[in-house]
């Protein structure tokens, strides 16, 4: 990878859009997100990213009783760290450039459907409507087929990039009348393979929809088009006093209508609720092409079956999102991030209820990384455990989000040396101001970067009864020691939402074998869902059984059908048997 070098304003958006380009297709996305941000700031031969890392670090770390902060600091503050952390991107792009098997290879009894093949008079009246929006080149093509964890590919000849909703609802009348299966397309980070074509399925792509269309400062209502950045999103409302009601790792990437659409949860849902609360309305463009207008900010209105929310969570298959209205939390003033050491699960268990009743109304997140993440961590993301002395079982991350900086600190303060005290506690490193602590944030948030750099990964996303979490992970690393490079579980425990990765050396049927259906059964028997958060796409929609009676099936399959009779929205994801 060609190194981010020193460069003049006026060679910047050149070197700027190559090195992102690369950083991206690198799934680098908060180092990209990071350089996005801050080109603007490039100056004297100094990396902007390196700059503005170390001005924002600066001041941003407190001492807290029997930490490690000096070894942390000096860790934090080191822009050394960042340089490094872009080299290795040079070693594992030998990794993530690997080819990736076509989907329809990989699946060969799966049949493509019925459906129209896009034919040179398709491909001009798209040109008639998106002039100069309709990409046909094999490069671009590369992109939007294959998805974030360089496991499914598909064979679409033709990505559409609309810029308003009356555009995507020419391009869904014609396919409709000839046929023609699309896939929506966000920011493409999802995980379940649900945003790339299965076949040669068309790609409407939202990136070219990207307009805030309004904001009441009142209210704290967003509405924008469905292609904004949530990262950008986030920036605009917090200038405006105000936070987004989610967060996540890949938000330097993913659009709000993919977030929507794939009800993202993220490190915030534990303060703010799910999307199901947090949209107020969908705009929405139906498999005929017909809109869906369901605008609206109203944070009331029960006239009738609230039909916005059947699109929240729906993945593309009962129309495209093409705006949505939401709304935001006023921006914490004062917020504190704690990063703890606990001996095993059960101290994490009795932690998480003490910060429930000693933060209560401040507690903002609490996530939780076992010591394989942490070994990963250093391995493959460049991180050094913030904590010295002896490795702990587990890692938290608790923090806080409030309107007053003194009571909240002191609220922390004393939540962490009572925690100690009763020894729920071994170790912790605190950190302050909301903005500053993105390094303590990345260890825990670049996990699923640094598992695609150790191997090829098998990912599952469960939740459980909060007892229930770790359970899991221990039983299959017993289940595959010897044939699994690593098993780790780490996610959002205050919501009972593991993250179960398994790394494996190739992608093998058998090794596949190995872990399903053992751990959808093994979930189901607890209650469990198979999918928390990232949705069923393409490689979990045959699990839906293990969380669904065959009623609810059936009737989802009926939703599907009077919502799109011609099955062109994302065939093959999440509803089985469609
Ligand atoms: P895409 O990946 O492009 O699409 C996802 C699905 O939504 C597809 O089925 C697609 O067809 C559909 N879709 C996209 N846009 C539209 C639209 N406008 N209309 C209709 N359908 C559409 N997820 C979480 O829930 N919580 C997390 O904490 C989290 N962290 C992540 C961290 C990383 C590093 C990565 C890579 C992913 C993470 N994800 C997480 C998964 C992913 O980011 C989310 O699912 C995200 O909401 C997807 O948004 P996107 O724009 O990238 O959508
Ligand atoms: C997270 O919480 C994401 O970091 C990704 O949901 C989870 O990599 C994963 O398994
Ligand atoms: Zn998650």
């Amino acid at each position: 990878m060609m190194p981010i070098k020193a460069c003049s304003s006026t060679m910047m958006p050149a070197v700027y859009s190559s090195c992102l380009n690369r950083l991206i297709s690198c799934n680098s996305l908060q180092l990209a997100s990071r350089i996005q941000r801050s080109h603007h700031l490039l100056s004297d031969g100094y990396p902007a990213c390196f700059a503005a890392q170390r001005t924002r670090l600066r001041g941003s770390i407190k001492d807290v009783p029997r930490t490690s902060i000096a070894k942390f600091k000096r860790h934090i503050l080191e822009q050394k760290h960042y340089q490094s952390k872009l080299l290795m991107f040079s070693t594992t792009s030998m990794l993530l450039n690997r080819e990736v098997p076509l989907t329809s290879e990989q699946y060969p009894s799966l049949k493509r459907g019925k459906f129209g093949s896009v034919e040179a008079d398709d491909v001009s009246f798209f040109e008639s409507i998106l002039p100069g929006r309709v990409v046909t080149e094999r490069d671009e093509l590369e992109g939007a087929n294959t998805d974030w964890l360089r496991i499914c590919r598909g064979q679409s000849k033709l990505l559409l990039k609309p810029k308003t909703t009356e555009e995507v609802s020419k391009i869904l009348q014609y396919c409709y009348k000839r046929s023609l299966a699309v896939v929506p397309q966000g920011g493409n980070t999802g995980l379940v393979g649900g945003s790339v074509p299965v076949f040669d399925e068309i790609v409407i792509s939202t990136a070219l929809m990207n307009e805030i269309m309004d904001f009441n400062q009142l209210s704290g209502t967003l509405t924008c088009q469905a292609g904004c950045i949530l990262e950008n999103l986030d920036q605009f409302v917090q200038n405006q006093g105000y936070t987004m009601p989610l967060d996540l790792g890949a938000k330097g990437s993913c659009h709000i209508g993919g977030n929507v659409a794939t009800n993202a949860g993220g490190i915030r849902l534990l303060r703010y609720g799910s999307l199901h609360g947090n949209v107020l309305g969908v705009e929405a463009v139906l498999a005929n092409g017909e809109v869906f207008n369901g605008l609206t900010t109203l944070r009331k209105d029960n006239t009738g079956y609230d039909l916005k929310q059947l699109f929240i969570g729906s993945e593309g298959t009962l129309g495209v999102i093409t705006a949505v209205s939401l709304l935001c939390p006023p921006k914490p003033q004062s917020v504190n991030l704690a990063f703890l050491g606990c001996k095993d699960f059960g101290a994490v268990l009795d932690t998480l209820k003490f910060a429930k009743t000693k933060l209560g109304e401040v507690l903002s997140a609490f996530e939780v990384l076992d010591h394989e993440c942490m070994k990963l961590q250093v391995t493959y993301g460049n991180h050094k455990n913030p904590l010295v002395g002896p490795p702990h079982g587990f890692y938290v991350v608790v923090e806080t989000s409030g309107s007053n900086e003194d009571h909240d600190q002191q609220k922390m303060t004393s939540f962490l040396e009572e925690a100690m005290e009763k020894s729920l506690v071994e170790d912790g490193t605190l950190a302050t101001d909301s903005v500053k602590f993105q390094t303590l944030w990345h260890l825990r948030e670049g996990i699923a970067e640094s598992l695609m750099r150790a191997g090829v990964v098998y990912k599952y996303d469960f939740s459980f009864a909060v007892e229930d979490f770790y359970d899991l992970v221990e039983v299959m690393r017993t289940r595959l020691r010897g044939e699994a490079l690593l098993v780790c579980g780490y996610g959002h425990v205050g919501d009972g939402n593991l993250h179960l990765n398994i790394v494996g050396p190739t992608l093998s049927k058998e090794f596949l074998a190995l872990i399903e259906p053992f751990v959808f059964d093994w979930t189901a028997s607890k209650g469990g869902s198979v999918s928390a958060e990232h949705g069923l796409g393409f490689k979990k929609r045959n699990a839906m059984g293990f969380s669904k009676s065959d009623k609810q099936i059936e009737i989802m399959q009926e939703m599907k059908r009077l919502f799109d009779p011609k099955c062109i929205l994302n065939p093959y994801k999440t509803i089985p048997g469609v």
